[in-house]
């Protein structure tokens, strides 16, 4: 008699071993023109990499620059006549990590995670064939790529030295004639991100599977939802904003340049009522994919699932209160004072997280794979950024860290060692699900092992000279910060060169790697019900919904190097 839960194995074998969503077309203008969700997280997948190299090879030349102090110089002063074009060493060094700062943020860091394997997953984890908007989402994809064309053509035009803040009257005075487009481009990825944000709430709220309730839902999609919401409401703020922008600029209409009788902390206000929230658009979903790695790999049923669920939610509320601590250094001591104490607020909910990961471990089978060295990365990391921003956040001790290396360290904490890893380490989980293949696993830890120890030493450095008085965006620097800045070169190139290692190591994968089994990691959320790759429409029949973390719903068959479902009836599979 068939169970319940041999139907949902059954379906593996209702398609032929090569029927799957790659297979399912072939062209160039079937994956143009594709509406399939995990087509347009593959194509987001490649284009957020393709950004992430371009904004890396931007930061290795800063470092290389930073190698040497006064007066010597890496860069070069440029001057070809012939095409108007004169440049000094320090206006390139603006430029580049204006670009490098732009790029990281809008073009990678923000759709990371949601846009390619949130795309992805999300649909297949709710057993749903695609999101509720399949066109919206192709429209989102487009735009992306019409923001990262905008970059591409400021950088053409001229490029641009404001730092990827914009900050006013700077921006708007600055002669540099990339400004404008570097503005649309952030115009049309609000969109982007907008639309991706607005398709998962629909399809988180109407398309559920039942049995699925909001409690049964994965904690991923409970991350993904936080984060929509945050896009969806904080994203209109920047768009405006830097409308606004564009219009002083060109029309020189008097908003935020007192010179037209505008007000430059205005534009702070809104630039951060935005980017502060940004900022868990970027790490929420990031502690999504660290709440799946660390069940998954811990054997165990996630600690504190409804804490976790409902953290996510209050980090996106209280991340709207915050963002005045951006600015202790430009408001007054009163409202300073406040900002202070709310910025404190947003640490509880995140602290709950790391505990409940911690306890999720406690006692666990702990299965060091290479997604799980990412999550550990991920914790220490994190928790080292998360503690540092305490510090900054403390409005007198602000003062002296401000606009130092001690920022600029906190945040590579946050953003690289956080959210960077995380996605790591979620394209290392879901790599086999979305290609169909497993790659080498001693290699890929052996480069996650890599990233971690030289994430340190570049950016570990930073926090001594910040606290020093080494002032960020300077291209020079006194001779007693020359051998932090070297240790952190060196720490750059051969962090370089471990995330190249682990590019290529998932990259030869597709050419050599063994054929992925439908759930190798023994996970027991949805997606790895249905085959790797899945089918064109990831399930033929729905499946059975079970609690997304009893890890003891299924059962390792070493015939097929994978976990399938426990049968009530039949608790060892090798025998059956
Ligand atoms: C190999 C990894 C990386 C290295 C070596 C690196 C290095 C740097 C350097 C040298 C600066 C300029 C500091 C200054 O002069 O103020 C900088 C700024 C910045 N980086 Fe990175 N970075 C890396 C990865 C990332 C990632 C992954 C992100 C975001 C997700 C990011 C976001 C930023 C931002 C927002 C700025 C500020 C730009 C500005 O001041 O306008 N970086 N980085
Ligand atoms: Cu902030």
């Amino acid at each position: 008699m068939a169970t319940a839960h041999e139907s949902t194995t059954n379906e593996t074998s209702a398609h032929s071993a090569d029927e799957n969503y790659l297979t399912a077309s072939y062209g160039l203008k079937s994956w143009l023109l594709t509406l399939d969700h995990k087509r347009i997280g593959m194509m987001y997948l490649m284009g957020v990499m393709g950004a992430f190299f371009l904004g890396g090879v931007f930061a290795l030349i800063l470092r290389a620059e930073l190698f040497l102090g006064t007066p010597k110089t890496v860069l070069f002063d440029l001057n070809i006549e012939s095409l108007g074009i004169s440049m000094t060493a320090a206006d390139m060094y603006n430029q580049m990590f204006t670009l490098h700062g732009a790029v990281m943020t809008f073009l990678f860091i923000i759709p990371s995670v949601p846009a390619a394997l949130g795309n992805f997953i999300l649909p297949i984890m709710i057993g749903a064939k695609d999101v509720a908007f399949p066109r919206m989402n192709l429209c989102s994809f487009y735009l992306w790529i019409g923001g990262a064309v905008c970059f591409l053509l400021a950088i053409v035009l001229g490029g641009l030295d404001t730092g990827w803040t914009f900050y006013a009257p700077y921006s708007t005075s600055t002669s540099f004639g990339g400004v404008f487009a570097a503005l649309c481009g952030a115009f049309i990825l609000g969109f982007s991100s907008i639309f991706t944000g607005l398709n998962f709430i629909v399809t988180l709220h109407t398309m559920r599977p039942p049995g699925m309730n909001w409690f049964r839902m994965p904690l991923f999609l409970w991350a993904l939802y936080a984060t929509a919401i945050i896009q969806l409401l904080a994203t209109p703020v920047l768009g405006i904003t830097v409308m606004l922008l564009a219009v002083e600029r060109v029309l020189g209409i008097g908003i935020f340049d007192p010179q037209y009788g505008g007000d430059p902390v205005l534009f702070q206000h809104f630039f951060w009522f935005y980017s502060h929230p940004a900022v868990y658009i970027m790490i929420v979903p990031a502690m999504g994919v660290i709440s799946e790695l660390i069940s998954t790999f811990s054997r165990k049923h996630i600690f504190g699932y409804t804490f976790i669920a409902y953290s996510s939610l209050a980090i996106a509320v209280f991340g709207f209160l915050v963002w005045g601590h951006h600015m202790f250094t430009a408001s007054s001591e009163l409202g300073a004072a406040v900002f202070s104490l709310l910025t404190f607020s947003v640490s509880i909910p995140s602290a709950i997280k790391v505990f409940n990961w911690l306890a999720t471990m406690y006692k666990g089978s702990i299965d060091l794979r290479t997604p799980m060295l990412y999550a550990l990365s991920f914790l220490a990391l994190f928790t080292i950024g998360g503690l540092t921003g305490l510090f900054l956040g403390t409005l007198a001790t602000d003062v002296h860290l401000h606009d130092t290396y001690f920022v600029v360290a906190h945040f590579h904490y946050v953003m690289m060692g956080g959210t960077l890893v995380a996605f790591l380490g979620g394209i290392h989980y879901w790599w086999p699900k979305m290609t169909g293949k497993m790659y080498d696993e001693k290699w890929a830890s052996i480069f996650a092992v890599g990233i971690f120890l030289f994430f340190n030493l570049t950016f570990f450095p930073q926090f001594i000279m910040g606290s020093r008085g080494m002032p960020r965006r300077y291209y020079n620097y006194v001779e007693e910060y020359q051998i932090y800045h070297q240790i952190s070169t060196i720490g750059a190139f051969l962090l370089g060169m471990s995330l190249l290692g682990a590019a290529i190591v998932l990259l030869r994968s597709l050419k050599n790697g063994e054929k992925a089994p439908a759930n190798p990691w023994g996970s027991a959320t949805l997606e790895w019900k249905c085959t790797s790759p899945p089918p064109h429409n990831n399930f033929d029949n729905p499946p059975v919904v079970g609690d997304p973390y009893d890890m003891q719903s299924v059962v390792y068959d070493p015939e097929i190097k994978g976990f399938v479902d426990r049968k009530p009836d039949n608790p060892n599979p090798a025998t059956s």
